[in-house]
């Protein structure tokens, strides 16, 4: 198996392309495994397409799209265990359905309403978090209590090439590698904070290096591939477990949609660097290996997105179903004394 290097700047890779480039496999992954990773993609995959189309209807609110991130999020939290905490940003929102949350409660979150809120405890999935980086401390403190009480689980916290300019994020990671928890550091580099380039948002050559100066391993993965990603994590979970403290994950990709359906990219991204990235887009390519292996069928293939779609009708029905939330709630708790303005309103 592969090792985690301290400074490791090529992409990891375990999926060819069916020509020059060859086929590779992680070790102690079985058939049954695999289809489970793409039954994870195909779910994450239609969840975001549904939703971009429920936006448009004016079915849900602003919405982050996480088109052609799926290979992170599934290959990520296939390495983890049930216990394991997950700290997803805006960009993994649905990240709990790959822990059993029904889409109702998550498609409730993007429209606002209370019903989208769920106890972290039920899921081991913290709250989506909107402020950048702010829950890398989180996770960090986390883990360390999770080593504290000499528990066997870690926590994983997901953030973008952009959070890692913000303090919460080098305090995270400073903490954690301090404090030798359990932690990963999962970026998602997909080159672009909303129209920020990563050119402009750091001048070290790769954001793995960053982890070499809070003394924890920083490992480069193709956040494409789906197979690559899962064993990066697994080796930081191993090490975590081990007690050997926090790993840096750095996936890389080139955001393939819009940052979210309130942007317009066509000003400032790489117009033909998206065409070719949509070309090579992770669900496809892991499907296209899954039939040279001759583990997928079109009949599979078509079972199991039907159940995906299946599970996104009945989630926007259910979430639809929910009776109307109190406008009051916005203002409980916000004010010990409300303003006059709200107060008399
Ligand atoms: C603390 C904070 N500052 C600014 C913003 C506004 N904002 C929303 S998304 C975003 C870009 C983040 O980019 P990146 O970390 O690369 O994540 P990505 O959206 O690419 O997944 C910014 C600056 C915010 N949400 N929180
Ligand atoms: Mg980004």
């Amino acid at each position: 198996m592969a090792q985690v290097l301290r400074d490791e700047r090529e992409l990891r890779r375990v999926i060819g392309d069916g020509e020059g480039l060859p086929d590779g496999e992680v070790e102690g992954l079985e058939d049954r495994d695999l289809l489970e990773l793409y039954r994870a993609m195909v779910l994450l995959r239609t969840y975001d397409e549904r939703s971009v189309v429920y936006h448009r209807q004016g079915r849900i609110g602003t919405y982050a799209i996480f088109w052609n991130h799926e290979a992170m999020q599934a290959g990520a939290v296939y390495a983890l265990e049930r216990d394991d905490w997950i700290f997803p940003s805006y960009r993994e929102s649905a990240i709990g359905l790959l822990r059993g949350m029904p889409a109702s409660t998550i498609l409730s979150w993007w429209r606002g309403h209370p019903a989208g809120w769920w106890n972290p405890l039920d899921y081991n999935v913290a709250s989506i978090c909107v402020p950048i980086g702010t829950h890398v401390p989180h996770a960090a403190g986390l883990a360390w209590g999770k080593k504290l009480r000499a528990e066997r689980a870690c926590a994983i916290a997901f953030f973008g090439d952009g959070a890692t300019s913000e303090g919460s994020f080098h305090e995270g990671a400073n903490f954690a590698a301090v404090m030798r928890a359990p932690a990963i550091l999962f970026c998602n580099n997909n080159g672009w904070a909303i129209s920020t380039p990563l050119s402009a948002q750091t001048a070290a050559e790769t954001l793995a290096d960053k982890a070499v100066g809070y003394g924890m391993p920083g490992v480069r993965v193709d956040g494409l591939d789906v197979l690559a990603v899962y064993e990066a994590t697994r080796e930081a979970v191993e090490r975590a477990r081990a007690g050997k403290g926090p790993t840096f994950i750095e996936a890389v990709s080139y955001r393939a949609a819009p940052h979210a359906t309130a942007d317009d990219p066509s000003a400032y991204i790489d117009l033909e660097r998206v065409e070719e990235e949509k070309r090579n887009e992770c669900v496809g390519r892991y499907e296209r290996y899954l039939r040279r292996l001759g583990v997928l069928t079109d009949e599979l293939v078509e079972e199991i997105r039907g159940e995906a779609q299946e599970v996104m009708r009945a989630g926007i029905a259910a979430a639809e179903a929910e009776p109307e939330a109190d406008p009051e709630l916005i203002f409980e708790n916000a004010y010990v004394d409300p303003p006059p303005s709200l107060r008399d309103g």
